[in-house]
Order: structure tokens, then sequence, then C-alpha cells
């Protein structure tokens, strides 16, 4: 499979190497490649296209993108798996928003353990109705919505008034440190590469933030907003109810796909639901010393263990980022939690070891 080029040299069955441990080796058993290899959804999306970037990267963990929401419909037998083994989510069941930060139970941290976390960020993904997703979009409709995106954001105001920067035209070193500062998504992802989703870069895409950079929206990458709130220190709170009147504000002024069983409609299956990653960088060194133990840690709380660039990248210096693992049939306010009861109980063991 990792001898894959392009999507045309997909011509037979995907064989996988041994020990693939993607959900697309799984569940694209032989009957569902037999029922699809040859199919599109209702915007001419291919099946082959949803499941190329796990084809040809099969160290993934899902390897499965959508070109648009019908995609998750027509190719159903594959995607209604994906669904429900990352998210315990079933095909009868529904998704409820709830974006009330007043309902969160994030007391303050003591002053020792707030010290331990450099800084917290929550996003959420969006894409326009009416639109293919990233893997689907032609030029002309990316650089459509790329405009759509930039007037609903020039309708902010107060802190979360902002100017929105072009990628295409941004000199390299500004780009660079914008990606070092945690600001902007990185270039070149291998497993959007893979599913179109990197077409016609850097056209179409951009970034829009306020002065203090603590609201922004990332437009046409993965998916055609990500909206993201992030400041340094602890305060989960704050950084939530920013978001949460972002998320709001924005949602009067553009129309986003979503329905009732996935929610907000994202190119990535991991991402259905509340499309939300609430994330705090933090320094572990004792426990993460421990593998097992901080993996186990991070399973029982529904957390997920990245990087600090980021999803695929490294630790430096003992520092992780920690975030809410699930997105889809519990509410924004419930995944936040989840990060939240992680922290704490990373933070526990830490202090014990
Ligand atoms: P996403 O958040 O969209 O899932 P990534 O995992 O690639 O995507 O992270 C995007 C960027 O956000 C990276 O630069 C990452 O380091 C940064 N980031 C994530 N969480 C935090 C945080 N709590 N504080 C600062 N930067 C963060
Ligand atoms: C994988 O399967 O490992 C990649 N396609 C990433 C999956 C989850 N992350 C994401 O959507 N950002």
């Amino acid at each position: 499979s990792s001898s894959l080029k392009t999507i045309d040299d997909l011509t037979g069955y995907p064989v996988f190497p041994e020990g693939t441990k993607s959900l697309v080796c799984r569940f694209n058993t032989r009957e569902v490649w037999g029922q699809f290899h040859d199919k599109k959804d209702a915007y001419g999306v291919s099946y082959k296209l949803c499941i190329f970037s796990g084809c040809k990267n099969v160290d993934s963990g899902i390897g499965v993108y959508c070109g648009s929401h019908d995609s998750y419909k027509t190719f159903a037998p594959l995607m209604d798996k994906v669904i429900e083994d990352y998210h315990g989510h079933k095909p009868e069941d529904s998704h409820v928003s709830d974006m009330d930060a007043s309902k969160l139970t994030c007391p303050p941290l003591p002053q020792d353990e707030a010290d331990m976390i450099i800084s917290t960020r929550i996003r959420v993904g969006r894409n326009l109705e009416g639109y293919p997703l990233g893997p689907g979009v032609s030029k002309e409709q990316r650089d459509d919505i790329m405009q759509k995106v930039v007037d609903a954001c020039n309708t902010f105001t107060g802190d979360l008034k902002g100017t929105f920067y072009p990628l295409e035209g941004m000199d390299k070193a500004t780009q660079d440190q914008l990606i070092a500062d945690h600001f902007l998504f990185k270039e070149g992802d291998r497993f959007l590469e893979a599913c179109g989703c990197n077409r016609d870069w850097p056209s179409g895409r951009g970034i829009f933030h306020n002065a203090d950079k603590t609201f922004l929206v990332w437009v046409n990458e993965e998916d055609q907003l990500r909206i993201i709130s992030m400041q340094k220190g602890a305060d989960i709170g704050a950084v939530f109810e920013r978001l949460s009147r972002a998320a709001a504000h924005i949602e009067t002024v553009a129309k986003f796909s979503h329905d009732d069983h996935l929610g907000y409609i994202t190119s990535c299956p991991t991402n259905l639901g509340t499309a939300l990653r609430a994330s705090v960088h933090i320094k572990l060194p004792k426990l993460s010393a421990r593998k097992d133990e901080f993996q186990a840690i991070a399973d029982k709380y529904y957390v997920q263990i990245r990087g600090i660039h980021g999803e695929h990248s490294e630790s430096e210096g003992g520092v992780y980022d920690i975030s809410n693992r699930r997105r889809l049939g519990r509410s924004e306010v419930q995944l936040v939690q989840d990060m939240y009861d992680g922290v704490k109980a990373m933070i526990t063991r830490e202090k014990e070891l």
C-alpha cells in the first residue's frame, strides 16, 4: 500500500502491511470495497478519494476523509463503522450541542498546578453549507468560500475584531514564525495532501486574528473554518467563553453544514459533532517518562496526548498537548470537562511522582 503515489495507482483492493492498525484497514473490507470502489457521492467525490489518505499513509490512525457532507451518507457502510469505533456514536444516535460556558465545572487550579500549564486553546471546525468539503472543492469554490468567511469575520467587533492575512503572498519568515508560535496551521501535511485537501496551495487559504492573537480563524485548511480561542496560562473558562461567543456570532452571518445525527460536518470523521478540541500545553516530565502509565490515564479520561507542535509531532522538554479525544454525541461543555478532568488526574499523578 505505501508504494501508492497517486489515486490512479489504487486499482485493486488495497492490501495493508502486517500490523496496520488504521480504521480504514479494518473497515474497508472486501465487501465494502466491492460495493463502492467505483462509486461517487452526490458531489462527485469518489470513494477512492475518501480512503486514499489511509491507503497511502499506512501509519494513519483513521485514514479516511470525506469530500462532502453526502460522503457520510453514500458511503455509510464504511463511515458508520469508523464513527462508531472512534466516538462510540451509533447510526441511530443524535448529537446535541451546548456551548454554555457557565455550565463548566473547572475551578481555577491552585498556583503550583496552574504553573505547570503553559497555554490553553480550544478550537472548533466548521464548513459552509452548500459546498463540498476541502478534499472535494474546486479552486473556484474554495476562493468563494474564503471570500464568504472573510466577509463574516469582518463583522466581529470588540475584542474579536481583527484582520485577515491571506497565505498567498505572506513572506516565509512571517509564516514560519506564526507556525512556531502555534498560531498558524503547518504546511504540507502528508495526510491532507493525499486526500486532495492541499490542492492549489497556498491560494484560497489564510488566517484571521485579533490584535492579541487570542481569537483566530483558519480558512480552508483541513476544514473551511477552524475557529480558535487561545491564551497563555490555565484559564479554561475564559478561553471557552471567548470561543462560544465567537462561534455564536459567526453562526448568525454564515450557514454551516450540520445535521442532527452528525452535528457539525467536518472532513475528518474524528472531528464530527462538536468539532471541538480543547487542549493545554502542560509540563509533565515525570509522568511522561512512564509511557504506559501516561497513556493509561489518557485512555481512562478520554484524552489524547499530542506533541508540542500538534498532531504527529514530538514533545519538547517534557511539554505535551493534552486534549479531549471524543467530539461527537456529547456536548461541548462535556468535552471541555473531559479535558479538564484528564489534565487534573495527570497533574495529581505528576505531583505524587
Ligand atoms: P488541531 O488543533 O486543529 O487539531 P494541531 O494538533 O495540528 O491541529 O494543532 C494546531 C496548532 O495548535 C499547533 O501549532 C499546536 O501546537 C497548537 N496548539 C494546540 N494546543 C495548544 C495549546 N494548548 N497552546 C498553544 N498552542 C496549542
Ligand atoms: C490519521 O488517520 O492518522 C490522520 N488522517 C489524522 C486523523 C485525525 N486527525 C485529524 O483529523 N486532524
